[in-house]
């Protein structure tokens, strides 16, 4: 989906004859129009996200600007050029990435809607406590990879087992080419690992299940008790609303890490490559298959029912691919279905970003 993704270094590393702070992981995708915008000085980052307001970080060592964002789809970690009075974001330049999610039905039109924007390294956390849940990491890795950041996958409490070693390999044989780590934000195993992936100014985010341990492994990696865990909100009647604005938080040494309340719960937006870089093993198969058209099913020379018959591909493992293919399938036609109905009425909504 988004601008070659993976490729090469995320970051514009060299000097540039203009005063951006870098430190903010200034993208070249967001520099390239804001030099084509003439390089406006008021031109930031967005750190935080309130209702209907935005923080804008300009530089690491100015007090940030904050402004209201009327009629812009603002994310935190978007970069942003301002206003000349100050008094509003005037465009969101280009994103590298962006975590989409259709947040609500209009009649029958799908919107999306933006939780965060140029994330490099979306860190999807399953506890170790739990028995490895093969069939919502590969769904959690297709919306990864959709939104054009690198997955890692964190298996959390390492603490509190004997050997992670077989909830590793579980997952690792569904995340093909994905990094597999453990951790415990309780006793800082693995965290240091964790913050070297933010190297170079890069923005992580982090994405789980309620209980796997999100909070303590952000305390952690920020390197002090910035967000209430559960064991804290008990006590609290104001509950789970303790934590709901979205942040931009500053790594200690270099990086950032978005945390932002609506990346737990993202359910699939229209796709771009999310599924083949999910299933790239199957995918892999099925260039094997004697016919083009082959479906996997009966047809003879079928490189996947191979695998499946000689034990090395897990049939759940195709099932979930079929699943996550029809669904999106679905989501596309709902898509396609909402422009036309609108071109019919004359009027187009722009659409999602990026
Ligand atoms: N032993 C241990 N407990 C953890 C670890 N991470 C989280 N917890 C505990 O698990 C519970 C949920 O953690 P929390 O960070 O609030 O989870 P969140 O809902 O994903 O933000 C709390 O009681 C934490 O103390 C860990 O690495 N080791
Ligand atoms: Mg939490
Ligand atoms: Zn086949």
């Amino acid at each position: 989906m988004m601008c070659g993704g993976l490729s090469g270094p995320a970051h514009y590393r060299g000097r540039i004859d203009d005063e951006r702070d870098l430190r903010l992981g200034w993208t070249e995708h967001a520099l390239g129009r804001w030099r084509e915008l003439g390089a406006p000085a008021a031109a930031g980052r967005v750190s935080r996200l309130d209702r209907g307001w935005s923080t804008v970080l300009v530089s690491l060592d100015e007090p940030p600007l904050r402004m209201r964002n009327i009629g812009a789809d603002v994310a935190v970690g978007d970069f942003v050029v301002v206003t000349d009075d100050g008094e509003r974001v005037q465009e969101v330049l280009p994103r590298r990435s962006a975590f989409v999610r259709r947040a609500s039905f209009e009649g029958n039109r799908a919107e999306a809607h933006t939780i965060a924007a140029n994330i490099d390294v979306v860190m999807l956390l399953h506890a170790l406590t739990s028995p490895p849940n093969q069939r919502r990491l590969e769904r959690e890795l297709v919306l990864a990879w959709d939104s054009g950041a690198r997955p890692v996958v964190v298996l959390t409490k390492t603490d509190l087992v004997d050997d992670p070693t077989a909830a590793v390999a579980s997952l690792q044989d569904v995340a093909p080419g994905v990094d597999v780590r453990v951790a415990s934000g309780i006793t800082g195993d693995g965290v240091e690992e964790l913050r070297g992936y933010a190297a170079g100014n890069a923005s992580i985010a982090l994405l789980g299940a309620s209980g796997v341990g999100k909070s303590t492994l952000l305390n952690a990696l920020v390197g002090h008790s910035r967000q209430a865990t559960a064991d804290v909100r008990e006590g609290d009647q104001r509950g789970r609303h303790t934590t709901t604005a979205s942040e931009l938080v500053r790594l200690p040494g270099d990086g950032w890490l978005i945390d932002t309340p609506g990346v737990r719960a993202v359910s699939l937006w229209s796709s771009g490559h999310g599924i083949e870089r999910a299933f790239a093993d199957v995918f892999d198969l099925m260039d094997h298959c004697r016919f083009r058209d082959c479906k996997h099913e009966q047809e003879p020379g079928c490189a996947v029912t191979d695998a499946i018959e000689a034990g090395t591909l897990d049939p759940r493992r195709l099932e979930s691919m079929k699943r996550l293919v029809a669904e999106e399938a679905v989501l596309e036609e709902e898509q396609r279905a909402q422009e036309k109905a609108l071109d019919r009425r004359g009027v187009r909504r722009p659409k999602p970003k990026p």
